[in-house]
């Protein structure tokens, strides 16, 4: 039988409310000796009830009966126990199988205060139960038939949203997006497998089951949605981790100012002094609800000064590190020798040039540029061109693409449709050589495991404990 399992399943810390979770057989029979009911136990129902302290002055203080299969007999032992009552809580009960998990399971709201929970737990452990793991909850609901393991990676990915998007995209993925995007796939590429080995079973009769065009043809209709799906890792993955964007370019082309602009606060010094940003400075910012960790740079030129030289040196990391880079260039100067060797550097890059303080150039058009190379002009003094710079911040992160229900967020998600339609290509080749149906089935079968391994049903053991495993304790 499965372990009944506990764990606080709000964050560490003090709060309003704190609650601790039970799931697993023994649920309701721990937890009717963590407190008293002052009403009857419904399911889905929240009962108030008063959370136990034993009294250490009374006389029965044993736990000698950890096993508490008995629910009635455990229950009349507590009455001759003399208790203390330590707090308040709402006590909320969801009978197996119509729970998170799957199983029986109590959830004990009781003030937030780490040290009830504490004890709550604690004693649940005396009493038989053990801590959960991370991500134990969620596991079990995923194990049950609850939730598949889009689903469950899902809520991690809601608990762990820092955008509204990103909420939205785990709220989408969670209630079964993705998996309903693959099912229809998986739909043909059965009915393909079916057509195939019915082929073998009739061979000798010399009955031809499907013409080989009719095959290659159902082929391509596994094939096709598998590209699609996978092209939609590229919004999905900067959706779901988001990108870095450093902001580089000469002293005083207007980097900080640019900075300021686009995190909407005063937060980088800005002065006319070229040289001025010496370090590194990051912020966080949200573009259509892409995630983006914007960086700062010191002006990029020679320097004697010790300082500015060392800010230089982090400048160069942080450019070579980043995923999209923004390249100020002074309009009024145009552009430098320096610009152009870092605009050749940026040529096989996600790149963007602000042609910075059109302001004061106004009906100027930024110089020949590398081909393919998007050049804004904008002020960050006025505004101008900046709506436009965020548009192509976008449009750089996403490749262009929209975002759509269904997205594939995560490497794992990709590498199984990846490899869900390597396959499909193996089969479609030996096909068309004409290899024996068997041998064709083979690949089929690959693909076939491969989608099963997007959902969880052929997820290896491995696989399933680094998912769960990068949950929070308590989900
Ligand atoms: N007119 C005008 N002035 C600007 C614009 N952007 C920046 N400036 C001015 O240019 C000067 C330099 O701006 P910064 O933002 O500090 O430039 P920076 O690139 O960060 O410079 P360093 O940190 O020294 O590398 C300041 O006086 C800004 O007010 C613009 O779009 N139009
Ligand atoms: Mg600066």
């Amino acid at each position: 039988m499965a372990e009944t399992i506990v764990a606080i399943s709000t964050p560490p810390g003090r709060g309003g409310i704190g609650i601790v979770r039970l799931s697993g057989p023994q649920s309701v029979p721990v937890a009717m000796r963590l407190v008293r009911l002052r009403g009857s136990l419904e399911h889905a129902r929240a009962c108030l009830a008063d959370v136990l302290e034993e009294d250490p002055e009374s006389d029965d203080t044993a736990e000698a009966d950890n096993a508490v299969d008995a629910q009635d007999a455990s229950l009349s032992r507590e009455a001759a126990r003399s208790w203390r009552r330590m707090d308040e809580a709402l006590v909320t009960y969801f009978a197996a199988p119509r729970s998170y998990t799957g199983e029986d399971l109590v959830e004990i709201a009781a003030h937030g205060s780490p040290v009830v929970l504490e004890h709550l737990v604690r004693r649940a452990m005396l009493l038989g139960a053990q801590l959960a793991a991370p991500g134990e909850f969620t596991q079990r609901a995923f194990l049950s038939g609850r939730m598949d393991l889009t689903q469950a990676e899902a809520v991690r990915d809601l608990i762990e949203a820092q955008t509204l998007a990103q909420a939205r995209l785990a709220a989408s993925q969670m209630g079964g997006a993705l998996s309903a995007r693959v099912q229809p796939i998986k739909q043909e590429l059965l009915e393909l497998i079916a057509l195939l080995e019915a082929g073998i079973d009739f061979a000798e009769d010399d009955l031809e089951v499907a013409p080989a065009e009719e095959i290659l043809r159902r082929m391509d209709a596994v094939a096709e949605p598998l590209r699609t799906l996978e092209a939609t890792f590229r919004h999905g993955r900067v959706l779901h981790a988001g990108l870095t964007l450093a902001i580089v370019g000469r002293p005083n082309a207007g980097k900080s100012s640019l900075f300021n602009a686009l995190v909407e606060r005063d937060r980088a010094i800005v002065t006319p002094i070229p040289g001025t940003t010496r370090d590194l400075i990051s912020e966080r910012i949200a573009l259509e609800g892409i995630p983006l960790e914007l960086v700062d740079t010191a002006g990029l030129r020679e320097s004697t000064d010790v300082v500015e030289r060392l800010g230089v040196e982090r400048s160069r990391t942080a450019l070579a590190d980043a995923a999209l880079v923004v390249l100020v260039v002074d309009a009024t100067a145009g552009l430098h020798a320096e610009d152009r060797r870092l605009l050749a550097a940026l040529e096989q890059r996600a790149a963007i040039v602000a042609w910075n303080k059109c302001d004061l150039q106004p009906g100027m058009k930024p110089e020949a540029l590398p081909p393919g190379m998007v050049a804004i002009a904008t002020s960050a003094v006025t505004g101008e061109g900046l709506a436009d710079l965020r548009a192509a911040i976008v449009r750089l992160a996403t490749g262009g693409a929209a975002a759509e229900p269904g997205m594939l967020t995560t490497l794992r998600h990709r590498q199984t449709v990846a490899d869900a339609g390597q396959a499909v290509a193996d089969a479609r080749k030996a096909a068309e050589a004409e290899t024996p149906h068997e041998m064709v089935l083979l690949d089929l079968y690959r693909a076939l495991w491969a989608l099963d391994a997007l959902t969880g049903q052929t997820t290896t053991d491995d696989v399933l404990h680094r998912i769960f495993s990068s949950f929070c304790i308590g989900k």
